[in-house]
């Protein structure tokens, strides 16, 4: 038998030779966009994470929750296998300064209402990064709720700069109901 080897190394970037393994095991490779998860009467859409740059402290991870239930859900905490923790945080204006505070209790979800968590409210912070997260491969995190149990949500990576859900043109939030929309690009 042949050894390819010297045809792969000529066509293999030295870059994806060199991702550490850790950070393989921790982020998927990718995922398809405009998914929903759900579990009981919780339904998550529109989950996505930033690109980071290398040696990055943190992330962040937003998503939108609805409760089609008729009774008050909390939002109680996320685990990843991306992040050493995973903590509910909150932005808020104080004069001139932007704040970040926890939310220790949770967010409470509603009956019949939306939460969401986007670049100026409430956002999932990832701290201990297994490694940067890299655009266009997924965030996989697991989501507990008080009355709806666990729910696995995949991050789509966007941008370092994304600030809507990621679609599969690249990241402008229009809405596309087709039924392709939900394959992922290549
Ligand atoms: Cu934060």
């Amino acid at each position: 038998m042949k050894a390819p080897a010297t045809i792969a190394a000529a066509a293999v970037s030295s870059a994806l030779l060199a991702a550490p393994a850790a950070a393989s095991d921790a982020f998927l490779a990718s995922c398809p966009t405009g998914q929903t998860f759900a579990a009981g009467d919780i339904t998550i859409s529109g989950a996505y994470s930033r690109a980071t740059l290398k040696g990055a402290a943190s992330a962040a991870g937003y998503l939108t929750i609805h409760n089609g239930g008729t009774a008050a859900d909390t939002f109680t905490g996320v685990t990843s296998p991306a992040a050493t923790d995973v903590t509910l945080h909150q932005m808020k204006m104080n004069g001139q300064v932007m704040e970040m505070s926890d939310l220790p209790d949770g967010v409470p979800v509603p009956p019949g209402g939306n939460v969401s968590f986007d670049p100026m409210s409430y956002h999932l912070m990832l701290t201990g990064l297994a490694g940067p997260l890299v655009q266009g491969q997924c965030v996989p995190m697991v989501l507990h709720f008080a009355k709806a149990g666990d729910i696995a949500v995949q991050f789509n990576i966007g941008g370092i700069a994304q600030d809507g859900p990621v679609t599969d043109d690249g990241g402008s939030s229009s809405m596309d109901m087709g039924g392709m929309s939900s394959m992922p690009g290549m």
